[in-house]
């Protein structure tokens, strides 16, 4: 043996590193997990982010990779720019106009992921109307009723001179063709739009940002960011606004309405959350991705008594449902299934050792569980067919909307199959926490509403009397270069605590969730007084779950329902609101920034923002748009100093509706009541 390579035999193997459970993450149940799948020698993501740093050029936005002469990498030098920034690509492109682009194209991927979405709902929608399926119906036709009009669909008929309302199949068919349309109507702008404050529509109207189609917006941010196209990073980022408000006001609401259409309007409902929910003796089948037309299958395949008889004939008690990210997000709204967890605990479900099938069909799903799912038993099931996997471990089963009750039933019974199958390994960690979710624009207004539920009088009133100081829009992802949902309890425990409300949709509501804040108690615990009186009275939660990230267009629209209601202003940008990302790391999480700010919020992100490379460009996005839109960028690391930035916008908004004083609230005593009542 020559000696070089009995050197390197005899060299003692260098132990892999891993991640250190507890500063990967706040959770003990995440904690345990880790440290299980350690044990195992399972890796899992967490492990990867210790071996794996990000590539510091592409963090600051600053790397082309548009053509094949590059890519061309433009980092702020280390001294930072004096005087006039001389970086340039091959071809000339500055760094401004790198860092839009790339920016523009994180747009156009979140606007199509969601908005592709929305297409397969409202295809399935449009099989409905044409009764071309018996599996799904039209669960909430009052929701139909409510939105037929924003598509310039009537909801009544003349017959004989007199008004009589229309058949209801009728409605629903010509609903399911103009949405249909929404993604490439050659000519007009998309229905939805003037659903938002008059005056914020005249604006987007007088900017020329109105979005034609949903397709064409996606389609022409690919164009403009191509080699040698737009080169002017303020004409970019008009095109992003316009694809990002085809997203917020377009794919995603029609997604959220035709959802709640088919499978209702989430009503409160009570559940929990975190991997817990897992039991030893059912059949564990977690539902992990993001459109709900197969969960909804796959809930309704598992309550069935056929499926409850099999897996019993299986020595399994009965089947328990939980689920992983925006799909597990759609049922527990809709059907109180409760979530296992955030995007990040996705693997850690299958480290348990009792995941008898994991179903996935789009976004968010690692490739890495195909190889965690080797080492246990756990059948890895792709649903999509957009979204396979190359792992021969992994089964597909495509789902279709004209036999979707058998291809559930297939699914279903695959995991009961594999029950018997599960090996020694088995550990559920013992944490979940109660939870109520099921929020919306319609329960808010029934909860918070005026006397006669009519409209958001009751919210807007506690506004302006400061018990609740203002409301902030707290969402998105987990992000594994942070400690696990850190940020995203600092952040919100900080609002409330400050009085101010949150809605929470996405991950950061499975995270409050699990920390117990999604409870009317989580009120007494964590929350200022003032707002803590409301919750207490009303008997709601401090955070209100409002559901999937499809479902940020719910805050768009309650910010309209605030708006209409009176006494806050007259667009959502005069509303003491903010909106925030602690944790994000999608591309759809960039396009809801966009539209948010582009509908006048102040939207900070944590982590980074890949354009600090990029500073005339970061300017442009966090000062300028203000002046254009009346919402802008922000960026705060600290979920502390977050907290802080909204709390200041918020009472900067406060100030200048002339509220500001209301928050000194008097207490009054006896002389005073009696002077009142003279
Ligand atoms: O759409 S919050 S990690 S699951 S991207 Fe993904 Fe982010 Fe979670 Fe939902 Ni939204």
């Amino acid at each position: 043996m020559p000696e070089t390579i009995d050197k390197k035999l005899a060299k003692p193997e260098k132990a892999k590193k891993v991640a250190d459970p507890v500063a990967a993450s706040v959770d003990q149940a995440t904690q345990q997990m880790i440290r299980r799948a350690q044990e195992l020698g399972v890796e899992t993501i967490f492990d990867r982010a210790v071996t794996m740093k990000p590539c510091n050029i592409g963090i600051q936005g600053t790397c082309c990779k548009n053509c094949a002469m590059g890519p061309c990498r433009l980092p702020l030098p280390k001294s930072g720019i004096e005087g006039e920034d001389e970086r340039k690509g091959l071809c000339g492109a500055t760094a401004n106009t790198i860092a839009a682009r790339n920016f523009a194209r994180m747009v156009a991927a979140g606007c199509a992921a969601h908005s592709d979405h929305g297409r397969n709902v409202a295809e399935v929608f449009l099989s409905v109307a044409n009764k071309e399926t018996g599996d799904y119906k039209i669960k909430d036709p009052n929701k139909l009723l409510a939105i037929a009009p924003h598509f310039g669909v009537d909801v009544k008929v003349e017959v004989d001179g007199e008004e009589v309302d229309r058949n209801l199949d009728e409605i629903a068919l010509e609903v399911a063709q103009k949405a249909m349309a929404e993604w490439g109507k050659p000519e007009g702008e998309l229905d939805y739009l003037k659903r938002a404050p008059k005056p914020l529509y005249e604006r987007w109207q007088k900017l020329g940002v109105l979005p034609r189609n949903i397709d064409r917006e996606v389609v022409e941010i690919m164009h403009r960011t191509h080699m040698g196209v737009d080169q002017d990073y303020k004409n970019i980022v008009k095109q992003c606004t316009r694809a990002a408000l085809a997203d917020g006001w377009g794919g995603s609401m029609m997604a959220t309405d035709l959802q709640d259409v088919m499978f209702g309007t989430p009503f409160p409902l009570q559940t929990e959350a975190n991997l817990g929910i897992m039991k030893e003796d059912q059949v564990n089948i977690i539902i992990h991705g993001h459109e709900p037309v197969l969960s909804e299958m796959i809930v309704a395949a598992s309550q069935s008594q056929e499926m409850i008889d099999y897996a019993k004939t299986k020595g399994a008690k009965g089947i328990q449902l939980g689920g992983i990210c925006c799909t597990g997000n759609e049922i527990l709204q809709r059907h109180g299934v409760p979530p296992a967890g955030t995007f990040l605990q996705q693997e850690l479900a299958i480290v348990t050792g009792a995941c008898d099938a994991m179903v996935v069909d789009v976004q968010c799903v690692f490739q890495n569980l195909a190889n965690v799912a080797k080492c246990f038993h756990t059948k890895l099931i792709t649903t999509h067919p957009i979204a396979r996997m190359e792992q021969d471990n992994v089964t597909h089963i495509e789902f279709d909307e004209h036999h979707a009750m058998e291809d559930a039933k297939k699914i279903v019974k695959l995991a009961i199959d594999n029950f018997e199958n599960r090996g020694a390994d088995v550990m559920i960690p013992a944490q979940k926490a109660a939870q109520v979710a099921g929020f919306g624009v319609e329960s808010i207004q029934y909860h918070l509403g005026g006397t006669f539920r009519g409209s958001y009088y009751t919210l807007n009133d506690n506004i302006i009397n400061g018990r609740i100081r203002g409301v902030a829009g707290v969402v998105g992802c987990n992000n594994a270069r942070n400690r696990h949902n850190e940020a995203h309890l600092t952040l919100v425990k900080e609002l409330i605590k400050n009085d101010v409300i949150v809605l929470t949709t996405g991950c950061n509501g499975i995270a409050c969730a699990m920390e117990g804040l999604l409870t009317p108690g989580a009120a007494h615990v964590y929350c200022g007084p003032g707002l803590a009186e409301v919750c207490e009275t009303v008997g709601i939660p401090p955070v209100l779950h409002l559901g999937s990230c499809v479902d940020n267009s719910r805050i768009l629209l309650a910010a309209t329902e605030v708006v209409k209601a009176g006494g806050l202003g007259n667009d959502i940008q005069d509303l003491p609101a903010a909106g925030a990302a602690p944790e994000w790391m999608s591309e759809k999480a960039i396009s809801i920034g966009q539209y948010f700010v582009a509908s006048g919020v102040y939207t900070l992100f944590g982590v980074n923002l890949p354009v600090t490379g990029a500073p005339v460009f970061q300017e442009y996005l966090f000062e300028e748009l203000e002046k254009i839109y009346g919402g802008k960028w922000d960026l705060a690391a600290d979920p502390i100093e977050m907290a802080r930035k909204m709390i200041a916008h918020i009472d900067k908004k406060r100030k200048e509706l002339g509220i500001d004083k209301a928050r000194e609230r008097v207490l009054m005593d006896m002389a005073d009541r009696q002077r009142l009542e003279a």
